[in-house]
């Protein structure tokens, strides 16, 4: 008896520390946009989207934890309380109990609905794309990100090519262990960033010109496929300034792990002049020729900055 007891104690205090152990998602709320190593909890992102989704991920997380405890807090009763050993005989008349029938449809049927609520009203606000400020173009190519920034006059887009950092490129190919590269964003570094306003409603118009790609970057809190001949929307406004990576999250070839995204936040008036300077870089020579219209046949990636990594695709391509 007395044993028994003191095996209640132990079974007493390991339940008192499931709680606790339900803590620990607590400890990886503080955390940074961009997701870090052995991060275990989902992060809070810079968007009103990335905070939906965290809120929804937290409230489904802490009724399964409640219900975890519930659940294994009664087995755990259940088999010490009653076992054999101390004499407990097995009802063997049972057969079912409409009471018990009820609690255990009804309850879930509640939880679900309680989560359903704000999830819905989260997910339709997510693909709200309308009053946004701007739209910008993304198109998905093996294996790198081509965005336009879309205006009213042909003239005024803003268009480049992004990918892999050069340095990322050639840690690969090196047979060096990236681990002891010295690169702080190894697979996670571009030639060309994206430029974005903050406090702004971006519009994107998401597609592919060979396969499908996935445009991801988690601080904003939402990832949307690019399909070839179809134009997928999204949308995001980033609260908070500051460099945000992503990557391509759908398998798209063999450089699928190569094709990063990058978005910087600026605040709008550096926004403002980073995209005039972009403009007047990009100012085509007045000639009659270069009217031609926006929606022109799905062209190949623009000749820029990506162009001088020739070398190293064509050594990629040999090798
Ligand atoms: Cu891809």
């Amino acid at each position: 008896m007395v044993q028994m007891r003191a095996s209640w104690t132990n079974w007493g205090r390991a339940l008192a520390a499931l709680p606790l152990a339900a803590l620990l998602p607590v400890a990886a709320m503080a955390q940074s946009a961009d997701p870090v190593r052995w991060q275990l909890n989902m992060g809070k992102g810079v968007t009103a989207s990335s905070q939906n989704a965290y809120e929804a991920h937290m409230l489904a997380l802490w009724i399964c934890v409640a219900i975890g405890v519930i659940v294994f807090g009664a087995m755990a009763y259940a088999m010490f309380k009653f076992r054999k050993s101390k004499g407990a005989k097995p009802d063997v008349d049972f057969t079912h109990s409409t009471k018990l029938e009820i609690i255990w449809t009804v309850v879930p049927v509640a939880l679900l609905v309680l989560m359903a609520f704000p999830a819905t009203s989260k997910l339709i606000a997510m693909y709200d794309t309308r009053d946004s400020a701007m739209t910008i173009k993304v198109t998905g190519y093996q294996w790198l990100w081509k965005y336009e920034y879309m205006a009213d006059k042909p003239g005024d887009v803003v268009s480049f090519t992004s990918r892999l950092d050069r340095k990322s490129d050639e840690i690969r190919q090196s047979k060096v262990d990236a681990r002891t590269a010295d690169h702080p964003h190894y697979l996670l570094d571009v030639d060309n960033v994206l430029v974005l306003p903050t406090d702004t409603k971006i519009r994107f118009l998401i597609t592919a010109d060979d396969v499908i790609h996935a445009w991801w970057v988690p601080a904003l809190g939402w990832k949307q496929d690019a399909i070839p001949g179809l134009i997928n929307e999204a949308w995001t406004e980033i609260k908070t300034p500051g460099v945000y990576r992503g990557q391509c999250a759908e398998l798209c070839g063999k450089d699928h792990g190569f094709m990063p995204i990058v978005v910087k936040a600026v605040p709008k008036a550096e926004y403002d002049q980073w995209l005039a300077a972009e403009r007047a870089k990009n100012a085509p020579a007045p000639a009659p020729a270069e009217a031609a219209p926006v929606e022109a046949a799905p062209e190949a990636p623009a000749t820029t900055a990506a162009d001088q990594n020739a070398p190293a695709a064509a050594a990629n391509a040999a090798g």
